[in-house]
């Protein structure tokens, strides 16, 4: 386990997460994974152990975690069971647009609920055609007296229909490209809110994605996040600090599948000795080992950045979610063949690790983007 600056205190929650994850969400992973419906449980397991408080300022009724601590507990969780692991990081990132652009009021209003657990967040922010290119959305919100009037749609959105408080991207003046989008905080309840279809995916089946449509969508003017025209660098913003959280989920995946193969690898026999004995399978368990530990290191060290309000993190915030969802792909990918047969079939968890993993090479910008990102950090740095 990598070093890390975390606080005594936050070692000790830590702590306490590992042992609620590994008592009590480990046994629930696959059973998710077949039903492929929201845990509940799972939600008021995080609500009462304040670990769904961790994002929130302590004066809202959170608990004020740090960044690292977060992704520790993301980590922790996914290890067990992603979907689970992605309760926490949902609720991070549909909160942080409020927390980095919203007024006292709007904190005051909406972070008590969040910090509980009684409200899920949701960040509505992709469109159907507008995914990599998260500018060319066609979501767009027009201004009538105190009421924003939202029309459009957005796709694949974690906890989608669950979520009471919802941080949605809309052009308000599409003259003016990224300048002219707003991020509103939309409640499942405003008129003109629904719900359209569910996504039936390859992995995290637990977790709801769904698109939610806006048909004339009255949203209060005092919901506007910020000024009109924030939204886009909100959005972006928000990315740069929860991206380490989905390099974390991606750890966790990783971590269990090496926990898993090196497990499985000390108890199979072929041959008259266990498979571990075999150079072949120890040099693959080394290698799945460094890599989810090169992994950490990167998503603890972009943690710690923004914990340090580093001005650089952006870069490194893409470096970890994307080196940490390449190795996860890569360590489930050797768990299933360490397992052989066995790793393809459903009755082992290495094949629900591996569909799992693939989302974190997708989701909250894909790899690609994330190369750009850090390409363009590289290219414009001052000398
Ligand atoms: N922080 C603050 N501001 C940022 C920023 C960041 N990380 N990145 C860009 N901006 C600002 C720019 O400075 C620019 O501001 P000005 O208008 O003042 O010059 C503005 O935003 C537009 O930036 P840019 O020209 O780089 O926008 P692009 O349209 O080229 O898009 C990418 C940039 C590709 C990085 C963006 O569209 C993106 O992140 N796409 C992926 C979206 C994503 O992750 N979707 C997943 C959704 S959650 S599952």
């Amino acid at each position: 386990m990598a070093v890390s600056h975390v606080i005594e205190d936050e070692q000790a929650l830590i702590a306490a997460i590992r042992e609620i994850a590994q008592e009590r969400v480990a046994p629930r992973a696959a059973e998710i994974d077949h039903s492929g419906q929201f845990p509940w449980d799972m939600k008021e397991l995080l609500a009462q152990q304040d670990i769904l408080g961790m994002p929130f300022p302590e004066k809202y009724g959170g608990i004020g975690a740090s960044e690292l601590a977060i992704v520790m507990a993301i980590e922790e969780l996914s290890r067990c069971c992603a979907t689970t692991g992605l309760i926490l990081a949902v609720q991070q990132l549909g909160s942080l647009p409020i927390l980095l652009g919203g007024t006292e009021e709007q904190k005051q209003k909406y972070f008590p609920r969040l910090a509980t657990g009684e409200w899920l967040a949701a960040f509505g922010l992709t469109e159907a055609g507008s995914g990599s290119d998260a500018a060319a959305m066609t979501t767009h919100a027009v201004r009538k007296g105190d009421t924003y009037i939202l029309n459009g749609s957005k796709r694949f959105i974690t906890n989608g229909g669950l979520a009471q408080v919802n941080s949605v991207f809309a052009q308000t003046d599409p003259s003016k490209g990224t300048r002219g989008i707003s991020a509103f905080i939309v409640e499942k309840d405003f008129p003109g809110f629904s719900v359209g279809r569910i996504e039936d995916k390859m992995g995290i089946k637990g977790s709801q994605t769904a698109e939610l449509i806006f048909n004339d969508c009255e949203v209060p003017a005092e919901n506007l996040l910020g000024r009109e025209g924030d939204g886009f660098k909100l959005a972006m913003m928000t990315l740069d600090r929860t991206r380490p959280g989905i390099g974390a989920q991606a750890v966790g995946i990783a971590q269990g599948a090496l926990d898993l193969a090196v497990a499985y690898s000390k108890q199979r026999v072929q041959f008259n000795k266990p498979i571990a004995e075999n150079q072949g399978i120890q040099f693959m368990l080394a290698d799945m080992a460094t890599q989810v530990e090169a992994a950490r290191l990167m998503v603890y060290n972009a943690a710690e950045m923004i914990d340090q309000g580093n001005k650089s993190l952006s870069k490194y915030s893409a470096m970890a979610k994307m080196f940490a969802s390449d190795a996860a792909i890569s360590v489930t990918n050797d768990a299933i063949q360490v397992l052989g047969g066995y790793g393809y079939m459903k009755e082992y968890p290495a094949e629900r690790m591996m569909r799992d993993a693939k989302i974190t090479q997708i989701y909250e910008g894909t790899n690609q983007i994330q190369r750009l990102v850090i390409a363009r950090a590289l290219l414009t740095a001052q000398a």
